[in-house]
C-alpha cells in the first residue's frame, strides 16, 4: 500500500460510525425515511438485520469498496395503540443495552418520526422524548409526510411541540420524503430532507457527522467538505515530515497512487460506478501522462502537463514535492467537481453510457481548468485552497 493509500484509509477509518435510533408510530413513515436520505432500499421492504425485538439495524453500504459500516441506522418497528407501554419497557432496555456498550456503540441521536397527517401528539410521545433527553441524546422530531397536510394542521402541531418544552435541544424538521403519487405523479417535490440531513450533522460531534454526509444522498453540496480531507491528506503525503519536499523518485511513486483518492471521492459521490469511464478521460497518472504527453494522445493531461512543468523544472528535485502535491490538489479538485456535477444531474436525468462518457468528458475540461493554476508549495497554501474552494460551494 502506498503512503497515501495509507492516509486516505486513516480518514476513512478515523470516521466514525453514528448509530441514528429512527423512532416512531407504525406507519409513520420510518422506513421510507431512511430509504430516501441514504438511499438504503432495503429499509422499505424490511430486511434490515434483527438486533432486538423491535429494533433491525441498516448501514448504507453503497457496494463501497473499503468503508466497513459508515452508519448503522436502527430502524424501530413501529409502535401500536394500546401496546404502548410494553414497547416503551423494551426501546429503554434497547438504549440502555447500547449505552452499557461503550461510547461508540451508544445511540447518538434519535429521529422521532411523527406523521403529521395523524394531526396527533401525545403523553407518550412527550415520555419518550423526555426519557431520551434524560440520558442526554439529542431528538430531532420528524413530522413526516407534510406533503398531505395543511400548513394550518402543522402549525397546530408544531405548537403542541413547542408547549411541552422538551430539556435538551430538539428540532422540528417538516418533511415530505415521498409524497404522495396520484396517477404515477408525485403531488409534489419532496423537501425537508436536506434540512434533515444538516440538522443531524450540526447535532452529532464530527467525528461521526462525516460519516453522516459521506453516505447521505440528499446534500450532494455537502460532500465536498469530506472530499478536501481526502484531498489534503493526499497532498499532504506528497511532503515529507513537516512539508520538506521528498526527492523525485517518490514522486512518481505517489502520483501513480492517485487512483486510490479518486476511488475514494468517487465513492463519497456513490458514484464508483463511473470512475472505469473517468478514469482515462481524467489521463492515469503523472507518469503515463508524462510519456503520452509527447505523442498527444491524452490532450487534456499533455496540455496540463505543459503548464505545470515549465522546461528544466522536473529536474530539480527539491520542486519535486511541490509538482506532486498540486498535481494531486488539481486532480482532486477536478475529480470533486465532476462527480458532484454528476450526481446532481444524475438525480434528475437517466441517461446511457455514451450521453455520460460526453458529459464528463466536456465536464472534466471545463473543470480541470477552473483549478489548473493551482500550485501547492506549503501548509498554508492548502488552508487557503481549501477556503476558496468550500465558500465557492457557500455563495452557490
Ligand atoms: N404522502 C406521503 N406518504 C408517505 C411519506 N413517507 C412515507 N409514506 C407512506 O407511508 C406509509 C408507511 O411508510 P413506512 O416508511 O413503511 O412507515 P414505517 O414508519 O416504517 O412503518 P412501520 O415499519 O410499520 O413501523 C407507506 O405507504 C409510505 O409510502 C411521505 O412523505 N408522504
Ligand atoms: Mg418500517
Amino acid at each position: 500500500m502506498t503512503m497515501m493509500e495509507k492516509e486516505l484509509e486513516k480518514i476513512v477509518q478515523e470516521m466514525k460510525a453514528p448509530n441514528i435510533a429512527i423512532i416512531g408510530k407504525t406507519g409513520a413513515g420510518k422506513s421510507t425515511l431512511i430509504n430516501k436520505v441514504f438511499g438504503v432500499e432495503k429499509a422499505e421492504t424490511n430486511t434490515g438485520w434483527p438486533v432486538s425485538r423491535d429494533f433491525k439495524l441498516y448501514t448504507p453500504d453503497h457496494n463501497s469498496v473499503d468503508t466497513n459500516k459508515p452508519i448503522n441506522l436502527y430502524d424501530s418497528a413501529g409502535y401500536e395503540a394500546n401496546k404502548e407501554n410494553n414497547f416503551l419497557e423494551r426501546l429503554f432496555a434497547f438504549i440502555e443495552d447500547k449505552k452499557n456498550e461503550g461510547l461508540e456503540s451508544q445511540i447518538h441521536l434519535v429521529w422521532y418520526v411523527v406523521n403529521a397527517a395523524s394531526k396527533r401528539f401525545e403523553g407518550f410521545d412527550v415520555e419518550i422524548i423526555n426519557k431520551i433527553n434524560r440520558l442526554e441524546i439529542p431528538v430531532i422530531i420528524v413530522l413526516s409526510q407534510c406533503d398531505i397536510v395543511s400548513y394550518e394542521d402543522i402549525y397546530k402541531l408544531k405548537e403542541i411541540m413547542d408547549n411541552c418544552e422538551f430539556k435538551k435541544a430538539y428540532e422540528i424538521i417538516e418533511v415530505a420524503a415521498k409524497p404522495l403519487e396520484i396517477n404515477n405523479q408525485p403531488i409534489r417535490q419532496a423537501f425537508g430532507l436536506e434540512e434533515l440531513v444538516n440538522k443531524t450533522v450540526e447535532l452529532l460531534p464530527t467525528i461521526y457527522s462525516d460519516a453522516i454526509v459521506a453516505n447521505q444522498i440528499v446534500s450532494i453540496g455537502d460532500k465536498k467538505k469530506v472530499a478536501w480531507k481526502y484531498i489534503a491528506a493526499a497532498a499532504a503525503t506528497c511532503f515529507g515530515a513537516g512539508f520538506i519536499p521528498v526527492p523525485l523518485s517518490s514522486v512518481i511513486a505517489m502520483t501513480s497512487s492517485q487512483y486510490g483518492l479518486l476511488k475514494a471521492i468517487a465513492q463519497l459521490y456513490n458514484s464508483d460506478d463511473i470512475i472505469e469511464i473517468i478514469q482515462p478521460i481524467s489521463g492515469q497518472t503523472i507518469t503515463t501522462a508524462l510519456t503520452v504527453a509527447a505523442t498527444g494522445a491524452l490532450e487534456i493531461s499533455a496540455s496540463f502537463l505543459v503548464g505545470l512543468f515549465p522546461p528544466g523544472f522536473l529536474a530539480t528535485e527539491a520542486a519535486a514535492g511541490t509538482i506532486a502535491a498540486s498535481y494531486v490538489v488539481i486532480m482532486g479538485l477536478t475529480y470533486t467537481s465532476v462527480f458532484e456535477k454528476f450526481s446532481e444531474r444524475r438525480l434528475t436525468s437517466s441517461e446511457g453510457k455514451q450521453e455520460i462518457k460526453q458529459f464528463l468528458e466536456r465536464t472534466f475540461t471545463e473543470e480541470l481548468n477552473k483549478y489548473l493554476k493551482i500550485r501547492v508549495t506549503s501548509k498554508e497554501d492548502l488552508n487557503q485552497i481549501k477556503e476558496n474552494f468550500l465558500e465557492n460551494h457557500k455563495r452557490k
